[in-house]
């Protein structure tokens, strides 16, 4: 499916609408989730036009691919999560109940998680 740039991480990319942005980089902007799930809940997007990890990872550039990981493990690093632990979770398509298309992570962290429910 073809991307639509009118999805809400692409107008936050472009500035038009704001977001409580912790981190940016030329590959990936970091910021809060509106909707926070843990104590820390930040997702990570990268700087182009991706629905989701299906399209990134088969059709970004080698550089974006790295410096977006890059940028995710920084900014759980920035947010002092390393030494206690936090959890990473992308979703791809309906199954995954994925609501936003533009692909992004998920960082959770800052409480024990408990196991993976699914
Ligand atoms: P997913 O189900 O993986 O597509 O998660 C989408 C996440 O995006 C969900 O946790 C809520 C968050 N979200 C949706 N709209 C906005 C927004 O306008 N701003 C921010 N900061 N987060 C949003």
């Amino acid at each position: 499916m073809a991307y639509d740039d009118t999805n809400i991480f692409a107008r936050i990319l472009r500035g038009e609408i704001p977001a409580n942005t912790i981190y940016e980089d030329d590959y990936a902007l970091a910021f809060h989730d509106i909707n926070p799930q843990a104590p820390v809940h930040v997702l990570v997007i990268p700087k182009g036009p991706y629905q989701s990890m299906e399209d990134f990872t088969q059709s970004a550039p080698a550089d974006l691919i790295a410096g977006f990981f890059r940028a995710v493990g920084h900014v759980a690093r920035s947010l002092d999560l390393a030494k206690d632990g936090y959890r990473i979770l992308a979703n791809h398509g309906p199954n995954s109940h994925q609501e936003v298309p533009h692909l992004h992570i998920h960082i959770f962290g800052g409480r024990p998680l408990g196991p993976m429910l699914v």
